[in-house]
């Protein structure tokens, strides 16, 4: 097992300074693949995988799970490619190949904005339709262990089943969650259109197991979804952030390969255009070829 920290410490204060400057131009001297054209304001985290580190941990088998590579880029140079074989080892009981941002919870009853992209291979091949999933990214529920609180699916993620995206919420609002919560679709969508591109989503969100919670998202700048009721579960500490490769159910298709870019989480004054990759020109990607 390979668990690799990458949290850097004079990196996080490289983009302290950074986004203390709103409203401001760009800073003289900084690398400007990290500076974004429009809308920095109230950033809390910013990862493009330009630098040779980046700021997130790996939940990851093997060398080939996650890699930092030049083929694709929604910006810049370089994405994070995640590959997920069938022959990798469980990792928590999950078949996954994911980084994940541990140290940054977006609390409970808090409002908070996100934006990633994910490059979708042109040589995808849907699975079967005989109940897989594939989730590519995931807020995770931080569940009050000492007072009782099972672990449980993730109160909000982005995946694919057979040619559509799912957007899937769960919530609980009882202290104590004593049964994994059901999945609710905010959106569902054709994927197809999808492959050998980057797809941009943005994620406004309230954190809040009771009514006056939310969810909005947007594909490529179209709203997709506009949920109002509850999202998440009654925890002391709000869900983290994780994205890659997640995979369950009865899919076999191996290896899968994905790449992740641009991932942006933004505080409730924040804004799309502050999160959203679509706020970049979508230039084209380097190769349609997947490296094995
Ligand atoms: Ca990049
Ligand atoms: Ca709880």
């Amino acid at each position: 097992m390979r668990r690799k920290n990458t949290f850097i410490a004079a990196t996080l204060i490289t983009y302290f300074v950074l986004f203390s400057t709103v409203h401001c131009e760009p800073v003289t001297g900084m690398p400007t693949s990290h500076i974004k054209k429009a809308g920095n304001e109230h950033i809390l985290f910013y990862e493009n995988f330009e630098a040779s580190t980046n700021q997130m941990d790996e939940d990851a088998c093997c060398d080939h799970s996650v890699q930092r590579v030049s083929t694709h880029a929604r910006s810049g140079t370089y994405s994070m490619r995640f590959e997920q074989r069938c022959e990798d080892p469980l990792m928590h009981n999950g078949r996954r190949a994911e980084l994940v941002k541990g140290g940054l919870l977006s609390p409970m009853l808090s409002e908070r904005w996100y934006g990633l992209s994910i490059f979708l291979p042109l040589n995808w091949v849907n699975d079967d339709g005989n109940g897989g999933w594939i989730v590519f990214a995931q807020w995770h529920g931080s569940p009050d262990l000492s007072s009782g609180d099972m672990w449980r699916s993730p109160p909000l993620a982005l995946e694919i089943s057979t040619n559509k995206w799912i957007i899937d919420y769960r919530y609980d609002p009882n202290f104590i969650t004593t049964h994994n919560p059901s999945g609710h679709y905010a959106w569902t969508g054709s994927m197809t259109e999808d492959k050998g591109k980057w797809t941009d989503w943005v994620f406004h969100v309230r954190w809040d197991y009771s009514e006056t919670g939310f969810l909005e998202v947007w594909k490529n700048g179209v709203q997709v979804a506009d949920y109002h009721g509850p999202i998440g579960y009654n925890d002391v500490k709000g869900p983290y952030f994780k994205m890659g490769i997640y995979r369950g159910g009865a899919n076999s298709i191996c290896p899968r390969v994905v790449y992740h870019d641009e991932l942006r989480m933004g505080d409730e004054n924040s804004g799309f255009a502050a999160v959203s990759p679509t706020t970049i020109p979508n230039k084209p990607t380097g190769l349609n070829v997947q490296k094995r």
